[in-house]
This record gives C-alpha cells, structure tokens and sequence, in this order.
C-alpha cells in the first residue's frame, strides 16, 4: 500500500520534470509539446510550491503535535521579491530543477528572471521583516507573520525626462503561485458604529455596536527554511465584501447600491501607502491597521483557544511582536477581546497583555513617530478609543506615584497628546505595554535612551534593548551572487556558512593568498559584467568595467543625503574639466549609480532625482571625459534589481548625516557581497567597524555628538553663500551650489528650492560641513582602487567580517532575550 509518510513528490530530476510537465499541460494549459519562458516559470513554481504546501502541512502538523510557544510577528509591511530562486535553494533542490528544465530546453536563469516582485513594503523595515521570515523559517522558529495582501504593491517608478512617475504596481495580473488562498479561512473585520452600556450578570459591561462588517481572507504564503524541512506561514489578509450586505440589500431593496458597498469593502486592501515617513490622520490608512488586525488577532486567539482553555497561559504560549507601530491598535483589540469578549477584569487582562507584546521601533527622530487624531479613531473605532483613554488612565496615574506631579514629564509621556489636533501617540501606548522596546542598532538604542524615549527610559530601563538588523546570507550572497557563493565555499571547503554566517570570519586565513585574490577579483569582474549590460540596457549608457563601480541605492531622502553624492559627482567633473591630459591619466575612472523612489508627495527627493538626471546628461554628453566618469540612474529600483546591482558594486555609499539613520540594511548586503562602504558613522555603519576595523572602510563626516553643536554654532548660516568664510564652507561646495542655482544644468526655477533647502534652511543635513571629508574620503577610494591588492584585501575582510550582520543572529538573539521561544525542528 501507498505510505503517506513518503509524501508524493520526488526531487530528482526527472521526477521534477515530469511535474513541470504536468503543470504546463494542467495548470498553465499550455501543450506541453510547446511553451515559452514564462510557461516554464510558472509550471516550476507549481512544482515548487507543491513541494512547499507538503512541507507546510508537516511542519503544521508538527508544531499543532508539540504546541510549543509560537511568535506572531505582525507587519503592515513585507518586501518579499521573488520566491522561485530563493526557494528551490532552501528546498536544496536547485541543481536538479537546472537539469530538469535544462532537457526541456530552457534556462533556470532565465526562467526564473520571468518572475516579478512582490512589493508589498516600502524600504528598509519592509525588507528587514522579509529576512527575518527567512531567518525564523531557517532556525525552526515557530512563528507565523502576519501582513496585509495589497493588491498594488508599491508604485513602479518610470523616468520621464528626468522626472519621477509613478505607475500602479498591479502585481497579481499574472497570477500568484507563491500564495494559497484560504477562502474558508475568513473572519469578519467590524468598523464605526456606537458602545453601549448593558447589565450582565449585575455588572455594567461596555458593548460595541459596530456599524460596518467587512471580511478577512487568509492568503498564506509558505516560507521555507535552510537545510531544515520547517516552512512557516505568512498570512496575509485580503478585504471581501460580506455576506451580511447581502441581506440588507434584499431587506431595504437598494440592490445596486450594495453592490456598490460591497466594491468599497475591497478597497480596505487595494493599495499600501508609498510613504515612509508621514501619513496624517488618512482614514483609509487607519482601516488598513485596524482590519489587518483585528483578522490577525481572531486567527491568533483561536489557535490559542483550540489548545488552551485558560487565558493566564497566553503569555507561556504566545508572542505578540509589533514590527513599528504600525500594528499597535492590537494592544487595545487585545483589551477589547480580554475584557469585552472573554469577560476578564480590567487588571487581570492589563496584566496579561503587558506580558505578551513587544516592540521594536525603526525610527530615529521624535518627528517621524505615528500619531492618529482621537476623532478619526473615535469615529472608525468607539471602543477601542475608550480603552485607550482606560489605558492612559492607569498608566497616569502610575506615573504620578512614580515621579509625583511633573506635569511637563507627564504630558510629554502620555499616550494622549493634547494639541491643535489631539492625537494617540502610538510609540508611547507601543512602549507602555510591551515588556521590550527595541532598538535596530547600538546608535540608534542610544539616541532612543538618551533622546527620543529618555523619559520612558528612566522609567523602565529594563525595557530597552538593542537588536542590530541583518539581512540574510541566503538571499543576498547565496541567490544573488551565485560566484562568490561558489568561491566562498571553495576556499573555507564548506556550506556550512549558508546556515552559520560566523564561518565566514574563516576567510581571514586567506586574506593574502595570491590565488585566491585572483578568483576573488574575478567574480568581481563576472558580477560587474552583469551590472554594466542592464545598465546599457536601461539608460542606454555604456560602461568601462575597468571603472570603480559607485553605487547609492536606497529610498531618496534628504537625510540620506543623494544630493551630497551629486554635488561629489559635479565636483569631481569640475576638478576632470580643469586637469591637463597628464594628470587625468592617472584618474581611476567611475560609475556612479545612484537609484532609489522618491515617495510620491515629497517634492524635494523628486527634485533631487531630476537633478541626478540633469547632471548625467551634462556629463555622459561631454565627450572630453568619456569614460572617466559616468553617472546613471537605474529607475524602479527594487529587490531584484538589488540583487543585480550589490554584487556589482565596488564601493558603496551611505552617507545620512549621523543621527538619522536607526540602522541601514543596504550597507550589510553591500559588505557581504565584497563591495566597499564609504560611510558615515551611523546606524550600523558603527558596528560595521568594529567588526572589520576602521582601516577597511572610507569613513568621513561628523559624528553624532557633534552634530547637535554644528547646527548650533557650526556653519549654520550658509546663507548669502558667496560672503562666506571659506574656512567654513568650502569654496568648491559654494561654486557647486552656483553651479545648480545659475542653470548649468538647465532647470533654474525647478532646483531654486533644492538650493534653498541647503542655504536657506541652513543646511540641516550638514551638507557644506561634512562636503570636504567628503571629498577626503573619496580620495582615499580612489587611491586604495589603484592598489588592487590593498583593495581586494579589504573586500575579503567585509565578507569575513560580514557574520554579525546576518538576519539569523537578530533572530536568534530577539527569540532567547526577548520572544522566549524555542526551535521546534519538524523531523524529516
Ligand atoms: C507610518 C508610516 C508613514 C511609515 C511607513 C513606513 C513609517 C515608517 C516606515 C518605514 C520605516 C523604515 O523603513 N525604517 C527603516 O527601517 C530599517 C529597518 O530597521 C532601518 O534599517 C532603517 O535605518 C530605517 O530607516
């Protein structure tokens, strides 16, 4: 007889074939005598994912057998990218999947370059819950991510004319076989409607009446580990319209108006927010959190239920994780469903909640925190704003026994902020009632003690805690750059590193092999061959790969400072212009690549795009300096496209002014990848240098306790420029900003206020301060360049130095110090 225990699906490659097969014929409905690229892709993702929902299913098996503490991790927002890759490498399976479609006729790589992105996340934290997944998954975690399923993902960029659009990222078009649909698991999301006071069992309960159903759909994607048969899930939530409009429609007859309020249901999770910063007081924005989750949260609690029956083991066998404040409204739903559901005292369900929740913050700066307006919230959610005035009640009344009547400090603490527009301060509700607040980076815990949350601090000192970002090694050395994978492998005479990052540091005993060097140069080589064909191919413009390939990639801020990088640029085309031939036969010749989105309401990244643009026609046009420099733009940068780019990359830049950035992803995969950073001393760069040394990096500007007194007393007022004592702002920086102002690169009116944002705001970022270490620092690049071994050296020790900044050390540490999980490993 047939033993369920084998499982149905082979991995060799034959049977792979045959399943491919199958699918072209069955799933895709192509002949399978005749199908293209994109076909294939598809039939090998249902190959796959099969593979995957058997894994999933034991793995849930598994966990329901053992039912061990499980960590929730809840996210508005997860920057997956593509999922054929990154899968048939943590099933183990890709040689053979390259054999299988090899006989067919076609290229693994091309085929799997068929898949688009799932974009369902804005930057940095977006992408961060993405590794994190991975790491969970890798180390047997038992944990589920929770999201939301929007149907656009985050706007393509198209350039015209140098000029930002945005297009609508309709991702699912094609189909989706990385997700399940789960249309029996549903749950009914409720909005708006009144609170009533009624007597139970003598009692005055508060009840809410609520005034519009909604319905969750559960979209589960499986996530699978590294060298381990766990797959965890990550559901995300689709909004439907529910069945109850129905019956109102046929009561009241207003048919087509239903149906009309049925279409609006959807929109809850039609589209994410393109901002990474701000969003005020959006209703639909507040619906999203709200409906992500309360679905989230019955899912949870009936998991709970099904294997418990009384609430005070909640905290042994659950964890609720914030991923920023995003989710926070989970700490009043959670109330709501203790107090108002389950009939639980106030105390008791407050003393349960503070044991499940913890926090972690990606923000630096007091201004970037989340606030939502008490009447929007009143409006959308009635009972959950009583619960939050509760909530505030007792921590004001606990804070004044602590601190007595400082009504400065109390007002600055409370969760409710009086103001012109009065508002829920969702980092201090976050902060109040989780047991941890964490920090994504020495920096940032610091600035977060001593700046943002200093009071919260001197309460709870316990509390704050530092949990340095990483990125995983699977995808951004293991997926993307396939040749150093190889080379690493070869030379520590192990994949052991694909699963233990520390191994890496092994690669130090051979920092000065004359052989190794040679191979390492060489997949340098490979990966910038690859990186100057997409960029011809993009923008057009051809590239020297003898040229040290420059590249800052990331979300377009003005804290990020990209205009420091292109006023770099036109320096050193100024310095190009005025060298004799002599002199510029010794310059090492560049590619600057500068990409990232710009949000699409914030106009002063979008005037920065225009200006990189402006600046490389000028530049790329000027046939006196052909190949000594170029400057391009590579548009819609993306996960895939990161992946293309990193390995490429020579040297790296991260240059937000110290003291903005919480941590910085980007510069961990830049390091593991080979690629040299040229930094500012923030975020992680910190640890960065502890871990390789100063001596293997370009470190410039001013640190982060010096920037407070250089805004202060420094080069403050810049502004008239041109009086100014060059001592302070360096000549060369004020003739740039001329240069810009007066229309060398066409479009005066358009940069007038970019300008301004440097002169009249008196350079907030520092630009002009930091302009000449800057320009230090970049010197030193270009020097090291010409010492191809000092260069290389350097290379090697990033990726040696890179283990600490794996994603599976974050999760490792966040699962023993602050989720108190344990692995719980699926057997095979
Ligand atoms: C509330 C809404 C406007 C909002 C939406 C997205 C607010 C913030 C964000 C995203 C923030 C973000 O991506 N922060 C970045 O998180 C990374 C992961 O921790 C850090 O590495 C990075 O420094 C930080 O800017």
């Amino acid at each position: 007889m047939f033993s369920l225990m084998d499982g149905f699906l082979k991995n060799d490659p034959i049977s792979l074939q045959k399943d491919i097969l199958h699918h072209v014929e069955y799933t895709v409905a192509r002949s399978r005598f005749s199908f293209d690229d994109f076909e294939a892709y598809q039939a090998l993702s249902h190959t796959i994912r099969d593979r995957l929902i058997e894994r999933w299913h034991d793995t849930h098996i598994f966990f329901k057998r053992t039912k061990p503490k499980r960590l929730y991790f809840l996210s508005l927002e997860f920057l997956m990218g593509r999922s054929l890759s990154n899968s048939v490498i943590n099933l183990g399976i890709q040689d053979q999947c390259a054999e299988a479609l090899n006989q067919l006729g076609f290229e693994f790589e091309v085929v799997a370059e068929q898949e688009g992105d799932a974009a369902l996340g804005n930057g940095g934290l977006a992408r961060f819950s993405a590794c994190q997944m991975d790491s969970l998954a890798t180390l047997d975690y038992p944990a589920w991510g929770y999201g939301l399923r929007y149907e656009y993902g985050l706007f393509r960029q198209i350039i015209v004319d140098g000029f930002q659009h945005e297009q609508p990222d309709y991702w699912l078009n094609f189909g989706n076989p990385w997700e399940i649909a789960r249309i029996h698991v549903t749950y009914e999301v409720k909005f708006y409607g009144t609170v009533e006071e009624v007597e139970m069992n003598g009692d005055k309960q508060k009840i809410w009446i609520p005034g519009e159903t909604v319905e969750a759909v559960a979209y589960d994607n499986p996530i699978p580990g590294y060298g381990t048969r766990n797959t965890i899930n990550l559901r995300l939530w689709a909004a439907k319209p529910s069945s109850k409009f129905d019956l109102e429609a046929y009561n009241t007859g207003d048919y087509i108006n239903s149906v009309v309020n049925r279409q609006r249901a959807e929109t809850i999770s039609n589209v994410l927010y393109p901002d990474d910063r701000s969003h005020q007081g959006k209703e639909l924005r507040l619906k999203q959190q709200y409906f992500f989750v309360s679905a989230s949260l019955q899912d949870i609690m009936r998991r709970f239920k099904e294997e418990h029956t009384n609430f005070d083991e909640l905290p042994e066998k659950v964890a609720l994780h914030l991923n920023d404040t995003h989710p926070s409204l989970s700490i009043a739903e959670v109330m709501r469903m203790l107090v108002d559901e389950e009939h639980l005292n106030w105390n008791k369900a407050w003393d349960i909640v503070c044991k499940i929740f913890s926090f972690t913050t990606h923000t630096m700066v007091a201004e970037g925190l989340e606030k939502i307006p008490v009447d929007l919230l009143g409006s959308l959610l009635p009972r959950h704003l009583e619960i939050l005035y509760e909530i505030n009640h007792h921590f004001m009344e606990e804070l004044k026994e602590r601190i007595g009547l400082d009504y400065s400090r109390l007002s600055q603490m409370s969760i409710v902020e009086e103001g012109a527009v009065k508002s829920i301060r969702m980092a201090n509700l976050s902060i109040v009632c989780s047991h941890t607040v964490n920090g994504v980076s020495k920096l940032h815990l610091e600035t977060l003690k001593t700046k943002t949350f200093k009071d919260f601090y001197g309460l709870w000192p316990e509390k704050f805690q530092c949990k340095t970002n990483g990125v995983t090694q699977r995808r951004w050395i293991v997926v993307s750059n396939p040749s150093l994978r190889d080379l690493i492998s070869k030379w520590l005479g192990t994949e052991a590193w694909i699963r233990d990052p520390d191994i890496l540091s092994g690669l130090r005993d051979h920092v000065d092999n004359a052989d190794f060097h040679l191979e390492w140069k060489m997949v340098k080589r490979i990966n910038k061959m690859r990186l100057a064909e997409y960029i011809e191919a993009m923008s057009g413009v051809k590239v020297s790969l003898d040229a040290m390939f420059d590249v800052q990639v990331k979300r377009i801020h003005e804290y990020k400072r990209q205009l420091l990088n292109i006023f770099g640029i036109i320096h050193r085309y100024n310095c190009l212009k005025n060298m004799d031939k002599d002199s510029r036969r010794k310059v090492v010749p560049r590619v600057c690549i500068i990409g990232g989105k710009a949000a699409p309401g914030y106009e002063m990244a979008k005037k920065i795009i225009k200006l990189c643009h402006a600046v490389a026609e000028k530049i790329n046009n000027d046939t006196d300096i052909g190949d000594l420099l170029k400057l391009v733009f590579i548009p819609d940068y993306n996960v895939s496209v990161a992946e293309l780019v990193m390995p490429g990359a020579d040297l790296s830049q991260h240059l937000s002014t110290a003291g903005n950035e919480a941590s910085g992803t980007g510069n961990m995969k830049f390091l593991m990848n080979g690629c040299l950073l040229l930094a500012t001393e923030d975020g992680s760069t910190v640890e960065i240098i502890e871990e390789i040394g100063a001596d293997n990096l370009f470190l410039f500007g001013a640190k982060v306790d010096e920037v407070a007194d250089l805004r202060e007393n420094g080069v403050s007022n810049l502004a008239p420029l041109q009086n100014a004592s060059p001592l302070k702002v360096p000549l060369q920086f004020v003739r740039i900003l001329r240069m810009v102002r007066d229309g060398y690169f066409g479009h005066k009116d358009y940069f007038k206020t970019l300008c301004d944002s440097v002169e009249a705001a008196n350079d907030y970022y520092l630009l002009g301060t930091d302009f000449m270490s800057y320009l230090e620092a970049q010197a030193a690049a270009d020097k090291t360049f010409v010492n191809q071994e000092k260069w290389t050296r350097m290379s090697i020790l990033s990726v040696a130095g890179s283990g600490r900044f794996s994603s599976d050390r974050t999760i490792q540490d966040y699962a023993e110090s602050t989720w108190k999980i344990n692995p719980c490993r699926c057997p095979l």
